[in-house]
């Protein structure tokens, strides 16, 4: 169906966000995907507001992981239930990797049924994995962007376990993955360094009994005491998001972690130092190593981009615009 004009300035429709209207979040997010360049430059001041406003400082970004069929969506739509019941607002990504393994378009459907189509308070979204994995990123975090500043918490939901997952870990304020119980690929792959380690580690079906008891332990031991930083020590918490047990415990440690982010500085270094990976990312993607040579090579550019306040358009747009005019060959 053929999208209507934008009928709002990108002022009005940066207000119409932050209230969380969800005809505004709608072409909000469909003018993220718009490529042609007036649009793009409108997505730019559109972004630009969103971030001069501040209006996701106090916001949540969850980013939820785990194997197939572990419990993300189910467990996620637990969350909501109890999120809606303290009056908190929450947006969902539920990035669909189109596998026929894991039920690829039943992703968004499980959770929609769970929540109330009329309920503002709620708006899930599902996208289709497009091509590579490595460039999902490129679409999630926008669209992140003008989530949190709709929505108390925000939450991403991706399956993997390794490499994969581990752009959209670094991506969310708060990562959390679910295990799958009687399955020793997580203890496995944690040992061996291939899962990042989470902020918080759950392992759902607890109604199963011994053999989530057992993963429980496991992943405990696998993940020592190695991994606690300074002010967080990693909780292995145990849930069944049918029966509905552990999921205040959930909940409370997502916002325990949240709460040491703090309201301003780390969380905003954090949220600022990824924006700046992601751009590198897609100039990379984009023009190579050697485009980023002319730009005076990647320390100097993060460095550079950590500092500048544009918005994430503008900063990647200006420095594409620097990569398109004919290169300096002595660069
Ligand atoms: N016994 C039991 N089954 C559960 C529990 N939570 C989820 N399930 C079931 O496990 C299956 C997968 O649940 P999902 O929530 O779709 O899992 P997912 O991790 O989102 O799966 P993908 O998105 O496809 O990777 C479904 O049949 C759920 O009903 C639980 O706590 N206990
Ligand atoms: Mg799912």
């Amino acid at each position: 169906m053929e999208q209507p004009a934008l009928t709002l300035s990108h002022a009005q429709l940066a207000d119409a966000v932050q209230r969380g209207e969800r005809a505004a979040l709608a072409q909000a997010l469909n003018l993220l995907d718009d490529r042609r360049p007036q649009s793009r430059a409108i997505a730019a001041a559109f972004l630009r507001k969103l971030q001069n406003d501040q209006s996701s400082i106090r916001s949540h970004l969850i980013g939820m992981t785990g194997p197939p069929g572990a419990g993300k969506s189910t467990l996620t739509a637990a969350l909501i239930d109890l999120w809606r019941q303290r009056n908190l607002r929450v947006g969902v990504l539920a990035v669909d990797p189109s596998s026929p393994i894991s039920g690829g378009a039943l992703l968004g459907d499980r959770l929609r049924m769970k929540t109330s189509a009329d309920d503002d308070g709620v708006f899930i979204r599902s996208l289709a994995c497009r091509g590579e994995f490595g460039g999902l990123s490129a679409e999630v975090w926008p669209m992140s962007l003008v989530l949190l500043a709709a929505f108390d918490v925000v939450m991403i939901e991706t399956v993997g376990v390794g490499q994969r997952e581990i752009d959209i870990s670094r991506m969310c304020d708060t990562t959390c993955f679910v295990a799958q119980p009687g399955s020793g690929d997580s203890v496995q792959f944690l040992k061996a360094g291939i899962l990042e380690v989470p902020h918080i580690l759950v392992v759902n079906k607890e109604d199963m009994g011994a053999v989530a008891r057992r993963t429980l332990s496991e992943l405990g031991t696998a993940l020592g005491r190695a991994h606690s930083d300074g002010n967080w020590e990693v909780p292995v918490l145990s849930a069944s998001a049918t029966a509905g047990t552990g999921i205040e415990e959930l909940a409370d440690a997502l916002s325990r972690h949240r709460k040491i982010l703090g309201a301003g500085d780390q969380l905003q270094a954090h949220r600022q130092g990824y924006q700046a990976q992601w751009i590198l990312k897609r100039l990379q993607d984009e023009f190579g190593s050697h485009g980023i040579a002319r730009l005076g090579g990647e320390s100097a550019l993060l460095q550079q981009l950590t500092e500048q306040s544009l918005s994430l358009f503008e900063q990647h747009e200006t420095l594409r615009q620097i990569l398109l005019q004919p290169g300096d060959q002595h660069a």
